[in-house]
């Protein structure tokens, strides 16, 4: 049967990429009635250097992201990964199984240890066997994804995949990911060739769903674009990055497909297009965040919510982790 896995870092605000790439289609998977969990990774976020309060702030902010963008607890598992010690428990398993050659050609490392990787740490390095773990201790078959983790979900493959032949079983299935949609790669607003994210120093550079109405138009105002009208086919958009960048995002938060979207407003310039898509995205975005807010009032109903939803997530993940150490050799 299948059973979906995803998660987030709690390590900044998040941002309409995180949205649209993950919490939107998260919701979207538990309302086609499939099993989900979906995990808060604490335990990725400190791969890189967090201040406590902060972490901890922003873990329930994520738990309230989660929530208010429809995935509910009552339908779907949430909750905190290192409230789950089997992640960390197969996690070792996994460092054992992966090569040092398949994580060093991982792009996200290369990009986050930047020129000085020898003062990166160990578990920047490591991530991706945490992640398999993450994924793996449930036995998911789907992780709904950006397009920036794809090479991840990869590795988590061949994790199995070694694991199932050095060991001579068929347990660890080989998960795929779910990297659909129109806005699987959200672009920076000021800069078409850069994935829109957490840690970009440019405020501009992103939609958080916290901004107000008013930031969110003069975002979108000052967006990068260039001068041409847009197009009626997709066709046109091809080498232009920032103008397809902003016919995704509308896409995906209209539901629609990119051709319906140019079919609409094909020929429109930008000084038409861009309220469009403010006042769409005000619209969409404008609940999530009162309902972020009020969560947020809340803090003890948050942690309730987590520790019932790690409850919930052991219950699952405890036989699989003695069944590893049981294929492993491990006197239990
Ligand atoms: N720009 C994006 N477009 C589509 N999906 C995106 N995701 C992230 N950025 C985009 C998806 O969001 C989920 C959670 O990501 P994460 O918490 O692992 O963070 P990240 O990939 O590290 O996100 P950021 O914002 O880019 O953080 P920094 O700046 O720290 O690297 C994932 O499913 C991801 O694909």
């Amino acid at each position: 049967t299948p059973r979906v896995f995803s998660g987030i870092q709690p390590s900044g605000d998040l941002h309409l990429g995180n949205y649209l790439g993950a919490l939107k289609r998260f919701a979207d998977a538990q309302n086609k009635g499939v099993q989900s969990i979906y995990c808060m990774v604490d335990q990725h976020a400190i791969t890189v250097w967090q201040d406590p309060e902060k972490l901890r702030q922003a873990t329930r902010e994520l738990a309230a992201g989660f929530i208010a963008s429809g995935v509910d607890p009552k339908r779907s598992i949430l909750f905190n990964q290192s409230q789950v010690a089997e992640h960390a428990q197969l996690a070792w398993i996994f460092n054992c199984v992966a090569r040092m050659g398949w994580m060093k050609r991982m792009t996200q490392f290369k990009d986050k240890a930047g020129k000085n990787a020898e003062n990166a740490s160990l578990g920047l390095f490591g991530y991706p066997a945490l992640m398999a773990a993450d994924i793996l201790i449930y036995h998911a078959t789907h992780v709904p994804v950006g397009e920036d983790q794809k090479q991840h979900i990869e590795l988590t493959r061949d994790i199995a995949a070694k694991f199932n032949h050095d060991y001579g079983v068929d347990f660890f299935p080989m998960t795929e990911p779910v990297i659909e949609g129109a806005a699987t790669r959200v672009m920076s607003l000021r800069d078409g060739s850069k994935k829109m994210s957490k840690s970009d120093p440019s405020d501009a550079s992103r939609i958080n769903m916290t901004d107000d109405a008013d930031t969110i138009a003069g975002k979108i105002r000052k967006a990068k674009t260039d001068a041409e009208a847009l197009p009626s086919e997709a066709e046109g958009l091809k080498e232009r990055p920032e103008a397809r960048n902003l016919v995704n995002i509308y896409a995906a938060l209209a539901d629609m497909t990119v051709a319906e979207v140019l079919a609409e407003n094909g020929g429109q310039q930008f000084s038409a297009f861009k309220p469009k898509l403010s006042d769409l995205a005000v619209a969409k975005l404008a609940p999530i965040s009162t309902e972020m807010a009020r969560l947020m009032t809340q803090p003890d109903e948050i942690d309730a919510i987590l520790r019932h939803g790690a409850a919930q997530a052991r219950e699952i993940a405890a036989p699989i982790l003695a069944r590893t150490y049981d294929i492993v050799g491990m006197v239990r």
